[in-house]
């Protein structure tokens, strides 16, 4: 059981070792984050506009109207529409597969949303339009400050941009590219999946662009890579192929391809690490082409039946192509359908997948009802690989309607032997909902019978100041125990994203680890009072047992883990010897330091001092 009993303990002896070593919990220092290496920098006080005007429209100039700094400003002017803004072409300056920063504040006359972008066209010569941060202006100057973002080799026309709402005139000062700065991620922090072994898997949703980043994916392999979500890159949206569609569709077999998918699917197969592929039929993030006759955006809406075989189709040409082109990804779980019930229980309204009503279905628009997610879960069952769960997945699952509709909607695709699980998203607030209504939710799916998923979790907090992270790390706390008490139902715990700044929520902070790669005041919350687990298999004869145990031997089986004295008992003698060590009052031979070592990762740190402590109190082993 996770337990709070020894916190105030450890919040002193942390405290001791932090004094005395700078070896873990590092603080990132302005130095880290100032900015690498620039590239290009401007303030536009003189010389050559190299920003261009988006598509060749409208005009550019340097302007004394208005000054970030120094004395003028670029200045556009002559746009009409949202998307006409300043532009700078990336190709020949920055390098693919490489991440970099940018910085520059902008302003509008009047109240406007400006927002960064960046723009580049894949092999197929498509556009892609990605929104990088935004910023408000009511006359004065909106920040942006060391924005990140990277793009891959396959990609031409790359872009940074400026855009704003309306044909509003827009300043643009101080524009800064540099490579971003590598900063190390914290070696001497505990992993959380390790943490979590034996309970459930920890995972984390992953977009391309991150891949750019060397410290994020360390953040990745150290503490999530047990299951990997993509953030974007499997969604019908990312994956249906408009032309080849037309061409060779026959208005029933839509045709998909993994291009924008490959580094990610890549970067699994290569890295060994199970894939949650997610989402299959979802009212969202669906073209409405795929809803239309001939594939085509002003078709009408195609009748059931056809709709039938292209959700057959689909699933099958997803399931299929992905086998064949990456047989090397394990997918084990899918969500099939994803976000069906609104939080009153019903079925969304029917609609479209257009953004201006993006809460209503297209699904629902051809079924008239939620009866497209039997047939979505028995295509899935079809083609989905062996040994591949498939689940339904939504998020708001602890509003008591949402909660009855979903678990009566499992049941019967239980019985019919068509569901092995449920998604809970739990996309939460610091404000809502309490550990306890979540806990209700969890327990009603878990007397399914059905495994269940925590799939996408983050909580965000509008407050960032040090208390607020305090009451943040406090849910994100709540919210564990709450997963540990479940553990038998649980088989993997994913949270939606690595860093603050790449969430699709990150002004409100909601992740573990900030921009810096540095672990929250949430991290040490959730890996704090974990009784350690391991699972142990063994085979006598021809009968197999697997047991749950807490660990209490080394390696070697002479050393008593804990016993750092070598006197054959474990008590707080051991645990003094172990922070002497680390302020550096004591030295350890190597048998202590065997026996110091209490996770067995080859260091010690401050890490083996909170196990020890687990160690001590849950085999009450504690002889003071
Ligand atoms: O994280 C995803 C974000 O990058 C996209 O902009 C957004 C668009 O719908 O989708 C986000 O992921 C969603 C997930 O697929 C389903 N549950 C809600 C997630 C957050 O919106």
């Amino acid at each position: 059981m996770k337990r709070h009993t020894t916190k105030k303990l450890l919040a002193g002896l942390l405290s001791t070792v932090l004094l005395g070593t700078s070896i873990p919990f590092a603080a990132v220092t302005a130095e880290d984050t100032a900015t690498g290496n620039v590239i290009y920098s401007t303030d536009f006080e003189s010389g050559d506009i190299l920003f261009t005007g988006r598509d060749g429209i409208g005009t550019l100039s340097l302007s004394t109207a208005q000054a970030y700094s120094g004395s003028s400003s670029l200045y556009m002017t002559d746009r009409t529409k949202g998307w006409h803004g300043p532009q700078l072409l990336l190709d020949d300056i920055c390098e693919p597969n490489k991440e970099y920063t940018v910085s520059a504040y902008a302003m509008t006359a009047w109240y406007n949303t400006i927002k960064l972008s960046i723009e580049y066209t894949d092999a197929a010569g498509e556009r892609h339009y990605d929104n990088l941060s935004s910023g408000v202006s009511n006359g004065n100057w909106a920040e942006f400050s060391n924005i990140k973002f990277s793009f891959t080799d396959d990609v031409t026309n790359v872009y940074i941009y400026f855009e704003c709402n309306d044909g509003a005139d827009m300043y643009i000062d101080d524009f800064t590219l540099a490579e971003a700065p590598v900063i190390p991620i914290q070696e001497d922090i505990a992993s959380l999946k390790d943490v979590y072994s034996g309970y459930f898997k920890i995972g984390t949703a992953i977009m391309a662009s991150n891949l750019a980043s060397p410290s994020f994916m360390d953040l990745v392999e150290k503490h999530f890579n047990e299951s990997i979500t993509f953030g974007n890159e499997l969604k019908p949206d990312y994956v249906l192929d408009q032309a080849a569609s037309q061409e060779k569709g026959n208005d029933v077999n839509p045709q998909v391809n993994f291009a924008q998918a490959d580094a990610l699917l890549k970067y699994c197969a290569e890295h060994k690490i199970p894939v949650r592929g997610h989402t299959l039929v979802w009212h969202s993030q669906t073209p409405d082409w795929f809803f239309k006759e001939g594939f085509s955006d002003d078709g009408a809406w195609v009748d059931k039946d056809t709709m039938l075989q292209r959700m057959e189709n689909y699933i099958k040409n997803v399931m299929e192509g992905l086998a064949t082109q990456y047989p090397d990804v394990e997918f084990y779980a899918w969500d099939v359908v994803n976000e069906a019930w609104t939080d009153n229980g019903t079925p969304r309204e029917a609609g479209s997948s257009k953004s201006e009503d993006s809460n209503s279905s297209a699904w629902v628009r051809i079924f008239g009802d939620n009866s497209f997610i039997e047939p979505a879960f028995e295509y899935a069952r079809k083609y989905a690989p062996a040994g591949c769960k498939l689940y339904y997945n939504d998020f708001n699952e602890y509003m008591p309607s949402k909660t009855t509709a979903i678990y009566d909607m499992a049941m019967d695709l239980k019985e019919k032997g068509l569901i092995d699980g449920i998604g809970m998203q739990s996309h939460l607030d610091v404000g809502f909902p309490t550990a306890s209504a979540y806990r209700k939710a969890l327990d009603k799916f878990a007397s399914t019978g059905l495994d269940v998923q925590i799939t996408e979790l983050d909580i965000t907090t509008s407050d960032t100041s040090e208390t607020g992270l305090q009451n943040q790390a406090q849910l994100y706390s709540d919210i564990f125990d709450v997963y540990v008490d479940y553990a038998d139902s649980i088989s993997a715990v994913v949270i939606w994203g690595v860093t603050d700044d790449q969430s699709w929520r990150a002004s409100r902070v909601p992740l573990l680890f900030d921009e810096n790669f540095q672990a929250k005041p949430a991290f040490y919350s959730v890996i704090d009072d974990v009784e350690p687990k391991v699972t142990t298999t063994t085979t006598t004869g021809t009968t197999t047992t697997t047991t749950e145990t807490t660990t209490t031997t080394t390696t070697d089986p002479d050393i008593i883990l804990g016993d750092v004295d070598l006197d054959g008992i474990v008590r707080l003698n051991d645990l003094i010897l172990l922070q002497k060590y680390l302020i550096r009052k004591e030295t350890l031979n190597a048998e202590q330091g065997k026996a110091a070592d209490m996770n067995q990762d080859d260091q010690i740190n401050v890490v083996d001092i909170i196990l020890w402590e687990r160690l001590a109190i849950f085999t009450q082993n504690w002889d003071a």
